[in-house]
């Protein structure tokens, strides 16, 4: 049986469905990924700046960064792979999403209890943390009146609402997306499956016993280890794979 009809035959008997997604799901839709040819940014790399080193040392280029990517994902549209899983989320009732994204793509196309473990590109945080703001705030306006935003609370700089490297997760987020480890078939999509603790989903769920796949237009590290590695566009992929179904 070919690897497309083994994972459809698992998921056509499946309870629960775990999908993680990453930056190749968002990729058709014209959002560059961190790690590919697109990923560098004026002769940044995009994972240099997504630190809070960086900001530190220069707020003013992270924010420009932040801001630019703002502007792209505003003018983006949903692809067909999140418009799958969009649709497997409202129709059955334990087959869950958990992104890595924070362009808000999942929540546009309609998907339903989606766990995002590294925040939203259009929410902002205050740098200061002051007690009056809340502990992260909307803002979807592209472009920002001023440069660089600040917290309208007690006018400190504000950050954007993501998660650096080096930065715990929301430990709410964290406990979210374990306990959706415990799921029947597990699926990688478009992820380079290098940053943890996210990484770490698939061998959790690997340990829970449950059918593993990727999707992924390349090799990664997740590939030596899932039970079928599907190659191609995931947009493309992942609607050939739901028409099986
Ligand atoms: C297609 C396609 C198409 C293209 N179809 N496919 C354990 C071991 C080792 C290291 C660590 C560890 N635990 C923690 C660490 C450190 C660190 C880490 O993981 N480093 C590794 C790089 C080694 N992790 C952290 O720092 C995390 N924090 C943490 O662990 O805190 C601990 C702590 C506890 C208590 C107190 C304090 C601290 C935080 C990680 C946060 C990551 N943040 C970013 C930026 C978010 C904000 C923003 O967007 O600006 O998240 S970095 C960046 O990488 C972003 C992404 O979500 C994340 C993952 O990238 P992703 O999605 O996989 O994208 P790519 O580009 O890598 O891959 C795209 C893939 O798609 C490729 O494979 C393509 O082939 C494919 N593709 N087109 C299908 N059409």
């Amino acid at each position: 049986m070919n690897p497309r009809h083994r994972l459809a035959t698992h998921l056509t008997t499946a309870d629960s469905v775990t999908v993680l997604t990453g930056a190749g799901v968002s990729a058709a839709s014209g959002i560059p990924t961190f790690r590919g040819a697109g990923g560098l940014w004026r002769n940044f790399s995009a994972t240099d700046l997504a630190t809070p080193t960086a900001f530190l040392r220069d707020p003013h280029t992270v924010w420009e960064w932040y801001a630019w990517r703002r502007g792209q994902v505003a003018d983006c549209e949903p692809n067909a792979a999140h418009r799958v899983l969009a649709r497997w989320t409202q129709t059955r009732p334990l087959w869950r999403v958990i992104t890595q994204n924070v362009d808000d793509l999942h929540v546009k196309a309609g998907t339903r209890d989606l766990v995002r473990l590294h925040g939203s590109i259009f929410e902002l945080r205050c740098w200061n943390r002051c007690s009056a703001s809340p502990g992260a705030w909307r803002d979807e306006r592209v472009p920002f009146p001023e440069m660089p935003p600040r917290c309208p609370h007690c006018g400190a700089l504000a950050r954007p609402g993501v998660v650096w490297f080096g930065e715990a997760l929301d430990p709410g987020d964290i406990a979210a997306a374990d306990a959706l480890t415990a799921c029947d078939v597990f699926i990688a999509a478009g992820t380079s499956a290098l940053v943890y603790p996210a990484a770490g989903l698939l061998h959790r769920a690997r340990t829970h016993g449950a059918f593993t796949a990727e999707f992924n237009t390349e090799s990664t590290e997740a590939t030596e280890i899932v039970d079928v590695a599907i190659r191609g566009p995931v947009e493309v992929t992942l609607a050939e794979l739901d028409a099986l179904l």
